[in-house]
Order: C-alpha cells, then sequence, then structure tokens
C-alpha cells in the first residue's frame, strides 16, 4: 500500500472540471473533478488555483473540505499522467460541500496502476487448464454467447439465470439497468433473475406501492420542515450521511429554522424532535441527543422484529384519540375501518410486544400526532430503511406503518413523507419482466437448477440470506465444469461450448461475473468481465428525493473494461449474429436495438423512450416526461440536476416535482390511498426456532467507513488498517461470559451456517444482542442468516439468532486496531 500523502499539489486555473454525483449511497452527494497534467501546479493566491481559495494563509472553517484522499495521478491508456481531485461542491444543495469517509475516498479508488484500484479487471479472464487467462472480448463472447444459444436452443430461457443490480450509482445507473434489462428480459427473455440485494424479481416496498404511495416521496427539503423526524430500522449518520447531516442535523440544531417560520406562519411551531424505531442503540441516536438534547430524542428500543405491533398499538391510540384526519380519511383512502379492525392492539399489549413502556408509546403518538394548539395536525416525517425492509415480515410491517402514516395524513404536506432513507442512488428502468410468478433463485441454484450462472455488478458469496449454501452449492457445481474444462485439451471454442453444456447435464454450473474486481466470485466463475464505473464513463442516477444528475466522464477505463450497458450491447449483437449465421432470422431479431456506441446512446433507447416504470405519470397526456431529460440539458444543470418525475423544460430550465401526493391523488387505480390490514404475528416459524436454540440475536448493518462489500474498502490501507475483518459488537458483560475480549476472533454459528469475527466491546449493546459489519469480504455475516422469506421472496436479513465461542486471539489486531467507542459523545464538562 502506498505511503500516506501529507501534502496537496493544488489544481492549476485552466484545470478541467466535470460534475460527478457520488459513486456511492442513496444521498448522491455533488463533487467537482479536476484534472490536470501531472507536471503541473496551482498557484497558493485565489487567482493561481482552480478552487479560487487563498491558501496562502489559513483558510477560514469549513471553506473547504480536501484532504490527501480526495487526491490522486491517474494514467491514461495513451500514457499520460494527470493529477485528479474530486472534492464536495458547495453549491449542490444535496451536500453543500459536505464530504464523507466514503464519498471522500473516491479518487483514491480511481484506476492507477499502482494504488487502490490495482486489482481491477482490465481484460476479460477465462478459466483454463486450471488458471485464468487473459482473453479478447471476441474470444471472451464466443464463448459466452455460444452457452446462451445453446442453452436457449436446448431448453429455453429457464436455463440462463442472473443476479442483477437494479439501482443507481457504480454498478447501476439508468444506463445500465436498461441495457442489462433489455439484453435479459427482451433479448433473453428469462425469468431467472433475481435482483442484487435479494433472491428473486420484486420489490422492497410492495405495501407502500399496493397502498399507492411510491416510497421516495419527499425533498430532502422536507425533513427541515418537519416538526418531527422518524428514523425506522435505519441509522442515517452511518448509511445516509450528508443528507442526516445536512438537512436532518439543522432542524434538530435550530429548533424552529427561519424557513419554517416562514412557511407556516400561522402554526405552533414546537421545537423539532426526532424518534427512532431501533433495537440498537446507534451512533446515529448519540448524535442526536448531542445536537437536540436527551429531551427532544425518544428511542424506542423495540423487542426485533416487533415493529408491526409498534405501529398498530400507535394506529389504535390515535384512532381512539382522534388524533387523525377524518376528511381526508373520507375523501382520499379506502380500507380505514378494515385495518382499525385488523390492527387493533391496545397499549398495554403493545407494550409487552414490544418491550417498551406505555409511557414512550404514549409520549411518541403525542409528539407525531396531536393537534397543535393552533389546530393543524403536526408535520412527522417518518424514515425508514433496512431495519424494517429486510425485518420481519416486510409485507406487513410497511403495511401498518403506512396505515398510521395516512391515517395521520403524514403524506403529501410538506414537512412529512413515509420515505426510505435509501440505499444505493436509483436509477430503475427496464423492460417488464417476464415471468408471472417470483422465483426464489438461490434455492433454485441449491436444488441443481440452471446451467449459465451470472453475477452481474453484485457479489451475493458476501451478500445474500443463508449466503454459505449458496457457496457451498455454487462451487460444487462450478467444479464439475472446472473438471470438464480441463479435461478438454485441443479444444476449440465451439468444442468448449460442448463441453461446458454437457457438464451442466451433470449437475454443473457455468458461472461469469460482470465487476470491477474479481472478487470472492472468482472462486468458482469460469469468466470475468471487467466493467467500468463513473467518472470512466458517462452515467446518470437519481437520489432519494428523486434528483437526477449525470456524473461526466473524466478518464479512461483500464485496459478493455466499459460501461455495463456497452457489455450487454456486445452480449446481444454476439448472440444475434449467431442466430444470424445461422439463417434463424425470428430469433436474431430478438437480439436486434443494441446498435449502441456509448451510454448515451443506451440513455435515450431506455430512460427517454421508456421512463420509469412504476414512476407517478405525470404530462398532460398521463405519460412519462423521460424524454424531455438530455445528456445535454444535465449537464448543464450540474449538480443540481432536476427532481424526477420533469413536469416542463423551457427556457433552458427544467421544472421538476419536490413532493409527490400533495394533490391528494395516489397511484392507485381508484386514486385513493388504500389501508392495509396487518395483524401482528410474531416470529416467522424458522426464526423463532433458532431464537429458542441460540443465545444471541446476530443483528448485522453498515457502519460509516465501510462500503457494502468492501470491494475498494479491502485494497484502501485506511479502511483495512481499522477493520481487518468484520467486526461483531457485543456487551462486555457477554464477553466476560463467554471469555472474550476485544480482538479476540469468536466464531458466530446456527443451523444454517458459521462465521468469524472479531470481538468489539461495546456498552450500549444490550446483553443477549449482538451487531455484526454485514457483506464483509472477512467474516461473512450472511452466512448465518436463515433461508427464510416472505410471501414476496423478500428475507429477513436482520432477524437470525445463533451462539459464540472463542476461536482464537490475535496479537496484531490487539496492537493496531482501535476499539474505541463509535458511539459519538462529547466530553463532559468538568464540573
Ligand atoms: N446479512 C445481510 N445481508 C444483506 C444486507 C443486510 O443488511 N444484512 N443488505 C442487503 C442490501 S440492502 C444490499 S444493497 C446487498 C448488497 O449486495 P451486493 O450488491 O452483492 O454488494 P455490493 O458490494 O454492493 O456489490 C457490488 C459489486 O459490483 C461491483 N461493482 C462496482 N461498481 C460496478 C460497476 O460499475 N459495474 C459492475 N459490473 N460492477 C461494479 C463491485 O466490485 C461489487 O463486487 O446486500 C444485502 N445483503
Ligand atoms: N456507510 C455505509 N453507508 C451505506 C451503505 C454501506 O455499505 N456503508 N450501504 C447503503 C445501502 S445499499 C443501504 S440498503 C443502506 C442501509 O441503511 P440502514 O438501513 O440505515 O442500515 P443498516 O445498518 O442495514 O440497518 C439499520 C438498522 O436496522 C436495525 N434493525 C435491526 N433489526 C431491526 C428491527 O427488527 N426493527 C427495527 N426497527 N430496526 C432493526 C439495526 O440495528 C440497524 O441499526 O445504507 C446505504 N448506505
Ligand atoms: S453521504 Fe453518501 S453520497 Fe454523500 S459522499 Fe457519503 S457516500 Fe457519497
Ligand atoms: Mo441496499
Amino acid at each position: 500500500m502506498p505511503a500516506k500523502k501529507d501534502r496537496i499539489t493544488l489544481p492549476p486555473k485552466n484545470a478541467e472540471r466535470t460534475n460527478m454525483t457520488c459513486h456511492f449511497c442513496i444521498v448522491g452527494c455533488g463533487y467537482h473533478v479536476y484534472k490536470w497534467p501531472e507536471q503541473k501546479e496551482g498557484g497558493r493566491a485565489p487567482q493561481d488555483n482552480a478552487l479560487g481559495l487563498d491558501f496562502r494563509q489559513q483558510l477560514p472553517p469549513y471553506a473547504t473540505t480536501l484532504t490527501p484522499a480526495m487526491t490522486n495521478v491517474i494514467t491514461e491508456n495513451d500514457g499520460s499522467r494527470h493529477n485528479i481531485m474530486i472534492v464536495p461542491d458547495k453549491e449542490c444543495v444535496v451536500n453543500g460541500g459536505l464530504s464523507s469517509t466514503r464519498g471522500g475516498r473516491m479518487a483514491t479508488y480511481m484506476y492507477t496502476p499502482e494504488g487502490d484500484g490495482k486489482a481491477r479487471l482490465k481484460q476479460p479472464r477465462l478459466y483454463a487448464a486450471d488458471q485464468w487467462v487473459d482473453a479478447s472480448w471476441e474470444q471472451a463472447m464466443a464463448l459466452y454467447a455460444g452457452l446462451l444459444k445453446k442453452t436457449l436452443d436446448t431448453d429455453g430461457p429457464e436455463g440462463i439465470v442472473f443476479s442483477c443490480f437494479d439501482h443507481g450509482g457504480a454498478g447501476g445507473g439508468f444506463e445500465n439497468t436498461w441495457g442489462t434489462g433489455k439484453l435479459m428480459f427482451s433479448a433473453l427473455q428469462t425469468p431467472m433473475v433475481r435482483i442484487h440485494n435479494r433472491p428473486a424479481y420484486n420489490s422492497e416496498c410492495h405495501a407502500t406501492r399496493d397502498m399507492g404511495i411510491g416510497e421516495l416521496n419527499n425533498a430532502y427539503e422536507d425533513a427541515e420542515l418537519a416538526d418531527v423526524l422518524w428514523s425506522i430500522g435505519n441509522n442515517p449518520y452511518e448509511s445516509q450521511t450528508n443528507y442526516f447531516l445536512q438537512h436532518w442535523v439543522p432542524n434538530l440544531y435550530g429548533q424552529t429554522s427561519g424557513k419554517k417560520k416562514e412557511r407556516f406562519a400561522d402554526e405552533e411551531l414546537p421545537p423539532t424532535r426526532i424518534i427512532f424505531v431501533d433495537p440498537r442503540e446507534t451512533p446515529s441516536i448519540s448524535i442526536a441527543r448531542q445536537v437536540a438534547g436527551k429531551e427532544r430524542v425518544l428511542h424506542l428500543a423495540i423487542e426485533p422484529g416487533t415493529d408491526t405491533a409498534l405501529f398498530n398499538g400507535l394506529f389504535t391510540y390515535v384512532v381512539e384519540q382522534e388524533w387523525i384526519d377524518k376528511p381526508f380519511i373520507e375523501q382520499h383512502t379506502s380500507g380505514f375501518d378494515e385495518a382499525v379492525q385488523t390492527n387493533r392492539m391496545s397499549l398495554e399489549e403493545c407494550s409487552k410486544v414490544t418491550g417498551v413502556s406505555v409511557e414512550d408509546i404514549k409520549k411518541a403518538a403525542e409528539w407525531s400526532y396531536k393537534p397543535k394548539k393552533t389546530g393543524q395536525l403536526p408535520r412527522s416525517m417518518h424514515a425508514y430503511e433496512k431495519g424494517i425492509i429486510w425485518g420481519n415480515d416486510n409485507y406487513v410491517i410497511q403495511s401498518s406503518l403506512l396505515s398510521l402514516v395516512i391515517a395521520t395524513h403524514n403524506v403529501g404536506r410538506r414537512g412529512t413523507g413515509c420515505v426510505r432513507m435509501g440505499g444505493h442512488q436509483e436509477g430503475y428502468t427496464r423492460p417488464p419482466y417476464p415471468g408471472d410468478t417470483k422465483i426464489y433463485i438461490d434455492q433454485e441454484l441449491i436444488q441443481g437448477k440452471g446451467r449459465m450462472m451470472t453475477w452481474w455488478g453484485c457479489n451475493n458469496f458476501q451478500t445474500s440470506n443463508n449466503a454459505q449454501a449458496l457457496r457451498e452449492a455454487v462451487l460444487k457445481r462450478s467444479a464439475i465444469v472446472k473438471e470438464a474444462m480441463q479435461k478438454a485439451r485441443g479444444a476449440s471454442t465451439e468444442e468448449m461450448v460442448d463441453i461446458i453444456y454437457q457438464a451442466t447435464e451433470k449437475g454443473g454450473l457455468f458461472v461469469a461475473s460482470i465487476n470491477l474486481y474479481p472478487t470472492k466470485l472468482a472462486e468458482a466463475a469460469h469468466l470475468l468481465l471487467p466493467a467500468a464505473h463513473p467518472g470512466e464513463i458517462n452515467l446518470t442516477s437519481m437520489n432519494g428525493e428523486r434528483r437526477i444528475r449525470l456524473s461526466e466522464k473524466f478518464m479512461d477505463p483500464p485496459g478493455s473494461a466499459m460501461a455495463d450497458c456497452l457489455i450487454a450491447a456486445k452480449i446481444a449483437n454476439a448472440v444475434g449474429a449467431l442466430y444470424q449465421k445461422e439463417g434463424n432470422t425470428a430469433m436474431a431479431e430478438r437480439f436486434n436495438g443494441f446498435d449502441w456506441k456509448t451510454e448515451e446512446d443506451a440513455f435515450n433507447d431506455g430512460f427517454r423512450q421508456a421512463g420509469q416504470p412504476g414512476a407517478p405519470k405525470i404530462d398532460s397526456q398521463g405519460g412519462d416526461s423521460g424524454h424531455l431529460v438530455t445528456y445535454e440539458r444535465l449537464r448543464a444543470t450540474g449538480n443540481n440536476g432536476v427532481q424526477l418525475p420533469v413536469k416542463s423544460y423551457a427556457d433552458g430550465k427544467f421544472t421538476g416535482t419536490e413532493m409527490l401526493y400533495t394533490d391528494s391523488k395516489f397511484d392507485t387505480e381508484d386514486g385513493k390511498a388504500h389501508f392495509l390490514p396487518a395483524p401482528w404475528n410474531g416470529l416467522p416459524e424458522t426464526v423463532a426456532a433458532q431464537k429458542k436454540k441460540y443465545k444471541f440475536w446476530l443483528n448485522n448493518g453498515r457502519n460509516n467507513e465501510i462500503w457494502q462489500t468492501a470491494y475498494h474498502d479491502q485494497y484502501n490501507s485506511f479502511a483495512q488498517e481499522r477493520y481487518p475483518m468484520a467486526y461483531i459488537e457485543i456487551h462486555p458483560d457477554d464477553c466476560q461470559e463467554l471469555g472474550v475480549e476485544a480482538s479476540d476472533i469468536v466464531e458466530v454459528y446456527n443451523d444454517f451456517g458459521s462465521t468469524y469475527a472479531m470481538v468489539y466491546p461495546v456498552a450500549e449493546i444490550k446483553r443477549g444482542q449482538t451487531f455484526m459489519l454485514f457483506g464483509y469480504v472477512n467474516g461473512i455475516q450472511g452466512d448465518v442468516t436463515t433461508d427464510w422469506t416472505d410471501r414476496n421472496i423478500i428475507p429477513y436479513y436482520k432477524g437470525t439468532w445463533g451462539n459464540i465461542r472463542k476461536a482464537g486471539t490475535m496479537d496484531e489486531f490487539k496492537r493496531t486496531v482501535s476499539f474505541k467507542n463509535r458511539r459519538f459523545a462529547m466530553p463532559t464538562t468538568p464540573a
């Protein structure tokens, strides 16, 4: 790993400047990329550097955010070397110049031959004769397309299986969801597809959509206008950092900000309050207490998986108190009475199930729903994420939450909204999924179905539920194909296609991965195809308030890596050509329409024609206004872009949509919001059995420094020195009972698998509960998650129990890793 830099080279006045939306989380912070020849350097006087800042003296606080990790030296394909600097954009309304520990490392992660990105795939790689061999795209396509065709011809599309991203940002974007979607759904027409983060082709938000309420329905500004903020199964400081810091924290600090006073002049404006629903005390909670003071923060530390009971108890209570919007319910909703019946739960019962005191449940209701002295209903924004999406029965939790929200009219009014906090940026546009039922793809693979499996911009070896079983099955099946390939000495590509196909008749599985890096999937793969990420390609995506921006290409991808949409086109064209050659024009036609040269061609073919399925139709014909959005127009709007759906474009300006449902017309056939009954059913049997048998709740999720499977972070010294392995938070008294201390390595196991983690004692974790970093390269939490899913094949990643035993100690970790409390706390002022 290269030595850490302590000096920053400034961009000269004439450095090239392009726009970049952060690659990573949903928030989509705006950044500027500066690029200039390696030997040049800007001066310290403001007129001598492109940042326009005066570095001759100490800059005022927050004048800029600039660290060595935001700089790098890249090499282009022609051998020329350039400095780059990727810094947050102060003018961007999303982040206002803030960066985070993840986005702030973007420059470090851009490809250089010696840097963090050096392990990037540069050419296609074929597993041949027990080793990896670089291959040309033609050679790779001859094999891959040959196998696709052979499988299609012999057993139809069901033999062809994919797991693919469906989001925005790196490994996604409107261009690439369209490219991959058109290949899988229009050309190959296979229903054997799952999404990157769940084992079927389905939605994370079935219930709220069924109720007529899309999950990204407000603007980040609404968090500044709310009276009460709810964070439900969500840790916003670590997972949506700059949304929290730039839009929630100011509201919590300011109590009644100027903006609120201006907008709601005739309303009582109580000091802003925040309510967290999370069994765990998160760093976000400790920060909120610091900012707002303890009395304005309420933590409902529910028993794991009891969210439905909580919302049903609150719903029942507010209906009894009549803290609901009756005219709204009458005119704009249906199903209220049935929901009141089914969801009924007394405060006492609610308290018993959730473990939250009656007093706190009442307090939450009073803060959030009791009409103000001036008569209006409070403005309560309900934000949720993976604690309930991957919670105990996704569909039912969302039904119960949304029922509470609709009854109290907390959608479609400014300062409200019931929204996903989000994971990645969004960027969905695809032809319709060709299947009519949801297929549990991982189980199909485990049961020996499918002949070819492609992981596209995802890594389910580290991220699926029941991940150990998946890996075991895939590795075993992959080995059958590998053995056949090794024995095929001197075979031509056509012969190799037949040999592989025959191996799949014996239970084998051909595995491909389309990715930036080899990843853990390389252990099973026979073919690796190199993809390019934002900065190396043009890419559009939208953030959690539906704000679309264009990230501009500023450098070459390594080797022959290319955008995923162009890889999809290459595959389609190769299969089409094989059918053409055979004279099968009917089949060849299915692979037409991929004559794209650039990402922009894919954008114009996809987003501008098809729009976003599921997005509200808003133009005068009830159509999608995606066609108004072009690269050129987006480029001109810079890092602020426009909030979809676009209403119009005139005089060089877009008019977008800040908030949905302000007209109380919902996305249902009758335009009404539909309540859904949400019975409290306890834990699913599979999960309850683990709970009964094992001692510890194995909660899991994100932390601030690590992005997803650590695909970049595993090569980054800052991340690796901090977390050489996945850690597990355990209460100190439990540590003592287990005979372990900080930095020890434990085995975590149950009926579904076993994994390893580094002990991180944390006093704020309840006894009998733990929290493990999910999806890590080294210590895979998914190994101990169950195979249970809800009716829509949504897993319960957060709900699993297991035992823990000491596996060993690691002197190196003891010496080098910090086990400082990660929960923010101000030093207490001496009396
Ligand atoms: N136990 C447990 N499991 C979980 C969760 C949990 O909370 N707990 N959460 C779930 C959730 S919400 C998610 S999102 C998933 C994440 O699961 P995955 O999507 O499998 O994980 P990522 O690391 O995001 O995978 C992205 C992969 O794409 C590659 N990549 C990056 N950029 C590009 C690109 O531009 N093109 C291509 N082709 N490849 C690229 C990266 O190298 C990486 O291997 O995990 C899920 N699994
Ligand atoms: N730093 C960082 N940020 C990220 C990511 C990352 O990898 N790193 N990934 C991005 C992605 S793809 C996603 S999807 C988001 C996820 O964003 P979040 O959902 O905020 O993150 P998680 O840590 O998965 O889970 C949130 C909380 O759910 C709680 N929880 C567990 N069980 C329950 C339960 O039964 N009920 C309730 N109410 N809560 C429960 C956990 O204690 C945890 O604090 O983060 C995004 N942002
Ligand atoms: S908050 Fe999210 S989008 Fe913003 S810089 Fe951090 S990772 Fe990137
Ligand atoms: Mo996610």
